[in-house]
């Protein structure tokens, strides 16, 4: 039987290293950690009738390459390459934590997003509405306490199967196309200019699990125009097998990512090309929306986060100062 690899991904002081602790210790611990570096812990266990090596990776607001834990993390994701990664987030601090939560959607990894410290949220009478936002980062999402192990063997289900392929949250089917027509009515009304990409054009293949592996955090008109130029360049190099998205570098590389353009595209057989394409497509976003591209990009993060949230988070504290 296989070994799922999981790795934990989130902001420093969001609950990873109790979250690790928990499910490493309250389910059948069969061996120490081994690897124990400053970095990231490693540790293993049993679930459920799974062997899981799970990672807890340094924390990290961001995966651009300003700082040795993000450019750790990203090399780690690249390069061991988890059948899934736990994005933890701090429930308490939404707008914050869903920014890394966007660039691992831009990296198109399989991923379950863990709400913790969803006590504090619960403690402070705030409330969210978790199978909507969960919809709208086509990102599974399950509550955890990581600090009593509350939610962990959910999250740890889900973790199954989205391993073994099961379909959206393992739904029901009537209730996942429910989901689904919300989602695509929000969706519609939102982003009207993004069309979803999806298997072979097929409309049959939007399905729920489909839209978890290809949403995408839409950038407005503008830039997804540039993301576009740029992809298909990157596209090009088809006997160039790298592991990233394409998305994920011409996002990169639109933000002027010094460590994707070297160690990357560098080696590709069209990088000029790719650099022209990328300076041109800078040049023309500075002149169309009068911004810089890696702070439009970063806005544009954010404006996705927010616009999600008011969709479905109720600030109880402010509504009653109002
Ligand atoms: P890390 O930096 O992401 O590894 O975070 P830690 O696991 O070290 O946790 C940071 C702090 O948050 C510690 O004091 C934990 O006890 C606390 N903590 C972790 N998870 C939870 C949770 O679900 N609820 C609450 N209230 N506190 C938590
Ligand atoms: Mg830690
Ligand atoms: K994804």
């Amino acid at each position: 039987r296989r070994t799922i690899n999981v790795a934990l991904v989130g902001n420093p002081n969001c609950g990873k290293t109790s979250l690790f602790n928990i499910a490493s210790g309250s389910h059948e611990h069969v061996g120490n950690y081994s690897g124990v570096t400053v970095d990231a812990k490693e540790g293993y266990f049993e679930f459920q009738g799974y062997h899981f090596r799970l990672i807890d990776l340094p924390g990290t607001y961001s995966l651009s390459a300003y700082s040795p834990e993000e450019l750790y993390v990203r090399k780690h994701i690249i390069e061991e390459t988890p059948d899934v990664i736990i994005n933890v987030v701090d429930a308490g601090n939404l707008e914050r934590n869903l920014y890394l939560t966007t660039q691992l959607i831009d990296m198109n990894v399989r991923m379950v997003v863990a709400l913790n410290m969803y006590d504090a949220l619960q403690h402070s009478g705030n409330t969210l509405n978790i199978k909507k936002l969960s919809q709208l980062l086509g990102v599974p999402m399950v509550p955890t306490i990581s600090r009593t192990g509350e939610g962990v063997d959910d999250l740890f289900h889900v973790i199954i199967g989205l391993y073994e392929g099961a379909d959206f949250m393992g739904q029901k089917e009537e209730i996942q196309n429910e989901a689904l027509r919300e989602f695509r009515e929000w969706h519609d009304a939102y982003v009207p200019d993004h069309k979803f990409e999806s298997h072979e054009d097929d409309e049959n293949s939007f399905t729920p699990r489909n839209f978890i592996r290809h949403i995408h955090i839409n950038h407005g008109p503008e830039l997804e125009r540039s993301i576009d130029a740029v992809k298909k360049e990157i596209g090009k190099t088809e006997t160039i097998r790298h592991k990233y998205s394409t998305r994920f570098l011409a996002i990169k590389l639109l933000e002027n990512d010094k460590d994707i353009e070297k160690n990357v595209i560098a080696s590709l057989p069209n990088a000029s090309e790719i650099l022209r394409i990328k300076e041109q497509e800078v040049k023309r976003l500075r002149e169309t929306i009068n911004e810089d591209s890696e702070q439009a990009i970063t806005d544009a993060k954010y404006g996705f986060i927010t616009g999600a949230l008011k969709e479905t988070y109720t600030d109880n504290y402010q509504n009653t100062e109002m």
